[in-house]
């Protein structure tokens, strides 16, 4: 395996996008957790409805740029993730926000229900901590340093359920 983003290794290989800056705080574990596991981001606004030239325009030149996968992040509506999909073959993930009166429904439906031949890889309804994980695997395949980082996440995540299992037990008297 290669280094990805070897070449340039402070320059955003990530782009963390979100329909509004009010999505910030469900999109705050998503950018902790880039930030964990080393990964260069940035982060923008930029919506569908309100900027749809913007939307375009940074879909189009997104790959040239260096980066490698997109989290795009909107509520309602939710169709940010769909249409920088339309414009581009890096992967996409989408992350449906709970902003609206129907408390993310719609945006789970909108981001995940795509038609064949441009799929947005959907996370649960504010699920940002997920795409940023998704994010690091796809990363993963080509970056040994990342895959190892994330094996020792994954492991981790084992002890810290082991460990919960054997604390239950015990508080039931069971042990
Ligand atoms: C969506 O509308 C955004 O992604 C956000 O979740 C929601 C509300 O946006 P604001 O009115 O707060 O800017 O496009």
């Amino acid at each position: 395996m290669t280094d990805a983003g070897a070449s340039k290794p402070n320059a955003p290989i990530v782009s963390v996008l979100m329909g509004s800056d009010s999505d910030l705080p469900k999109m705050k574990d998503c950018l902790d957790t880039l930030a964990e596991f080393g990964i260069a981001f940035e982060v923008d606004v930029i919506s569908a409805h309100r900027t749809p030239g913007r939307a375009h325009d940074f879909a189009t030149a997104a790959e040239q740029r260096g980066i490698r996968v997109i989290i795009a992040a909107a509520g309602g509506a939710a169709h940010l993730a769909g249409v920088l999909a339309s414009l581009t073959t890096l992967p996409v993930i989408g992350v449906p926000i709970s902003s609206s009166a129907l408390h993310g429904l719609d945006a789970l439906y909108a981001t995940v229900q795509m038609p064949p031949g441009v799929p947005v890889a959907t996370v649960g309804v504010d699920a940002s901590k997920n795409a940023a994980i998704l994010a690091a695997q796809i990363l993963a395949t080509a970056d040994s340093n990342l895959h190892d980082r994330l094996k020792a996440y994954k492991a981790r995540m084992a002890d810290a359920v082991a460990e919960k299992s054997q604390k239950l037990k015990r508080n039931l008297g069971l042990q």
